[in-house]
């Protein structure tokens, strides 16, 4: 992994995952590619950005030469949420998307990253410790495009030796880049509406467990997973991983702690209701752990205060905080 292209890199985890590589790796070594949010400075500063549509072969393939990439992180697709809104278009994005990047990858001889989720599972799969290797039947059009990515990547490495490995993400908690349409942005929302107005209305039930991480823990997994040791893994693609499993009510006490005028309150939405109750409620991700050493270092109690500070941070610096919630209690 020396030259590395991020597809989605102004979204949730690429707007940080590219920061942490060109950390690493140098920043002229890594290239964002973004489409429809715009780039922040930060991105736009620190390397080469490009906007391109992830469903153009030919602009993928260019870049690819153009900067001798040999690794791709993709990670440009729509979430839950938007793709049950438009299912053609999120089909088109993330499968069509994928195979731009697969094909380029082939004919590239380059390694890549793709991340699935939590909602490549189902209804009929089993909600407690879902195991890695279990039934998949999603009835959601983000989950049959994860599930039909997670195949495609199999096949391209059986086929073509591709060297494709990747995540099954549970919902990713983070405070720079605002999550885009997916069920588990309410654990974004919550920390906004925290420090902003001390309340939230959850559009899930109070128990709706879900498996969560924090953002620190999700790009250090993905990079992780890329550098291991290809003769140490057994399944190299679609590992469940995660860390913190909760519900809405548990993480509205945790906040509590620190700003105890926070109060929470329900409007079920019942589609996306559906969604989460479609989804695990903890996954089994000791495949992972055993196979590359994955553990995460995010509780629920850490991740929260941590996310406190840098979002009152990042609202202060943005001017937007008001009342009380100025001062968390930590
Ligand atoms: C979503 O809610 O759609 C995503 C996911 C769990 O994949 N965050």
């Amino acid at each position: 992994m020396r030259k590395v292209l991020v597809t989605g890199a102004t979204g949730q985890i690429g707007s940080e995952l590219t920061m942490v590589l060109r950390q690493q790796l140098g920043a002229k070594n890594v290239v964002a590619v973004g489409h429809s949010r715009q780039p922040d400075l930060q991105l736009l500063q620190s390397g080469v950005y490009r906007t391109l549509d992830i469903r153009d072969q030919v602009a993928v393939q260019n870049v690819v030469i153009e900067h001798q990439v040999d690794t791709i992180f993709h990670l440009a697709s729509l979430l839950s949420v938007v793709a049950e809104q438009q299912p053609q278009k999120a089909w088109d994005i993330n499968m069509q998307g994928l195979m731009n990047v697969l094909e380029v990858a082939r004919m590239n001889h380059c390694a890549v990253f793709f991340p699935s989720s939590i909602g490549a599972f189902g209804l009929q799969t089993p909600a407690m410790n879902t195991p890695q290797d279990t039934i998949q039947r999603p009835d959601t059009m983000y989950g049959v495009t994860k599930v039909a990515g997670e195949l495609l990547c199999d096949y391209y490495h059986k086929r073509y030796a591709v060297e494709v490995r990747g995540l099954r993400y549970p919902g990713l908690i983070s405070f720079k880049t605002q999550a885009g349409g997916g069920v588990t942005d309410y654990a974004v929302e919550i920390f906004y509406a925290a420090l902003q107005q001390q309340a939230y209305c959850c559009f899930l039930r109070a128990d709706t467990q879900l498996d969560m991480m924090y953002m620190p823990d999700a790009v250090n997994a993905a990079i992780r997973l890329m550098q291991a040791d290809i003769n140490q893994l057994t399944h190299h693609n679609a590992f469940n991983i995660t860390a913190i499993s909760i519900t809405p009510e548990q993480l509205a006490a945790e906040i509590k702690r620190h700003i105890p005028e926070f109060k929470m309150s329900y409007k079920i939405d019942p589609a996306r209701q559906a969604i989460a109750d479609s989804w695990p409620r903890h996954m089994d991700d000791s495949c992972a752990r055993k196979e590359w050493g994955w553990r995460h270092e995010y509780s629920l109690s850490v991740m929260v205060k941590d996310m406190l500070v840098k979002l009152a941070d990042k609202l202060s610096g943005d001017d937007y905080v008001t009342g009380a919630s100025r001062n968390p209690v930590f």
